[in-house]
């Protein structure tokens, strides 16, 4: 069997777990098998970025990883990365911020990537690379040689061409993009919005729904939705419930309904609108005074992105806002955290809410989505409200589905999961649990390495284009 190649902006290393681990190891566990690889960076900041790889191996898992120069770290990760591409992609063109030298910081560590790991590669080797760090990646392997099957699943959404094409050197940016074999997207809409781009900056024809033709190389870009894994989040939510901090939070509601929101503080989640909705669900129906608390979950993140800091400024004097105005001498309506919790902490929470917000402004897929999902009791269950722009939503649609930005839909949605009764409340929980037990984390995998191993009839060998 083929040698499985991970390529991640960051590597798990296996000491290294901390609370906000998992993510991605979680997501790939499956895949993840003894004798595979991964290749990333370390985490670690260094004068200039090293050309070779340290190499560590742990439960038949080998963990190639190279440190960055703190200058190619600035412009690549904090600059490109960051400040032009995730906000472009997440269709905040208002928030983008391109500087020429920050996106050949990004090229070059890139191209430092492949230079690294190319001599790593065995012929047979599936190599899967992730996200939109690493969008250059597929051509900077091309051009080092590398002539092996390349994967790549991006987890954040695509914007169609009136979009993307603000990008300055868009087309030179797809086009490394476009070297892999395989592209993979959380959706249909994202998976078409990148064919539409192929076709109007690369001169891609389309050949049929997951096929482009660009001259000789043929391209299959696919939608296969991430997902978690179901059963073992329901197991650790339900033991988590019985666990000490559960019982403390429990016992600090005192009969009140928790609403429950857990997101990496972040732009495209949608914080501040979801704070004012909350606040005038108070406003308009007082009903809920005194009867509800919203507990945000809010992990600091890319703290040294300046946005970030704005973000996390506008939070603070939000939620001071509405603690202001509705707090009383015993209730506070809104308990606002910035550090992570565990992850065990956090399912025991999702399992006591009987509101999950999930409303980010946009989103590739959204996780949290189906970690409240699975973490819910069959016969008692919370009711998820969920933005429409989350990925999640074109599989969870018995959500309470949501524009972010209306918030009056938003209050009323809150307001509505509050008041429903048990059997819509069973009713839709079915429905989602079915979606999220089935398009689980592994089924992820198998479908993306499936599509990745099937080659085409005839094997056409894509050698660099030079970008
Ligand atoms: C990207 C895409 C896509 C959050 N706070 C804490 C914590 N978390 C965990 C959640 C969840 C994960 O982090 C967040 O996943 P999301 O999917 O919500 O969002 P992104 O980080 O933006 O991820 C996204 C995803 O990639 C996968 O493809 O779904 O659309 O943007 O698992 O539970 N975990 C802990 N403490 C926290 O405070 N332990």
């Amino acid at each position: 069997m083929a040698r499985l190649v991970i390529v991640s902006n960051r590597v798990a290393l296996p000491g290294e777990r901390t609370q906000r681990a998992g993510g991605l190891a979680v997501a790939l566990a499956d895949a993840l098998v003894p004798g595979s690889l991964w290749f990333g960076w370390s985490g670690q900041r260094a004068e200039a970025t090293a050309r070779t790889a340290n190499i560590l191996s742990a439960n038949g898992i080998t963990y190639a990883t190279i440190d960055l120069g703190e200058a190619d770290y600035r412009r690549y990760y904090a600059g490109f990365a960051n400040g032009a591409l995730w906000p472009l992609l997440h269709f905040r063109l208002g928030l983008m911020r391109f500087r020429a030298e920050e996106y050949e910081g990004y090229r070059s560590v890139n191209r430092a990537f492949a230079a690294a790991l190319a001599p790593l590669l065995g012929p047979d080797d599936l190599i899967w690379v992730h996200d939109y760090q690493l969008l250059s990646l597929p051509a900077e392997l091309r051009a080092q040689g590398v002539n092996n099957r390349i994967g790549f699943f991006l987890h954040i959404p695509f914007t169609p061409p009136v979009i993307t094409e603000v990008l300055p050197r868009a087309a030179e940016l797809l086009a490394g993009l476009a070297a892999a074999d395989v592209v993979g997207f959380q959706t249909v809409r994202d998976r078409d919005a990148f064919a539409a781009c192929a076709e109007a900056l690369l001169e891609a024809r389309r050949l049929d729904t997951d096929t482009l033709a660009l001259g000789e190389h043929r391209l299959r870009a696919v939608a296969v939705p991430i997902g978690i894994d179901a059963t073992g989040f329901t197991q650790e939510a339900a033991r988590a419930a019985r666990r000490v901090e559960a019982r403390r939070l429990t016992e600090s509601l005192q009969g009140r309904a928790l609403v429950i929101g857990v997101d990496r503080l972040d732009d495209s989640k949608g914080l501040p609108q979801r704070f004012a909705a909350f606040a005038r669900l108070l406003e308009r129906h007082p009903v809920h005074r005194r009867k509800v608390s919203l507990l945000q979950v809010a992990a600091r993140s890319r703290e040294d992105v300046e946005r970030y800091q704005a973000l996390r400024r506008e939070l603070d004097r939000l939620a001071g806002d509405t603690n202001g105005q509705y707090a009383e001498f015993d209730w506070a309506p809104l308990r606002y955290i910035t550090r992570p919790l565990s992850r065990r902490t956090l399912a025991g929470f999702f399992r006591l809410a009987r509101v999950g917000l999930v409303t980010p402004l946009r989103d590739g897929m959204n996780l949290v989505a189906k970690e409240y999902v699975a973490a819910q009791n069959p016969a008692d269950p919370g009711v998820l409200v969920l933005s429409r722009f989350a990925g999640a939503a074109c599989e969870l649609s018995e959500a309470l589905l949501v524009n972010p930005f209306d918030t009056d839909e938003q209050t009323e949605a809150i307001h509505a999961a509050l008041e429903m009764d048990i059997e819509e409340r069973r009713a839709r929980h079915h429905a989602l649990r079915e979606r999220v037990f089935t398009n689980t984390a592994a089924l992820w995998c198998q479908r993306f390495l499936a599509a990745l191993a099937a080659r085409p009839a005839v094997r056409i060998e894509c050698r660099a284009r030079p970008v």
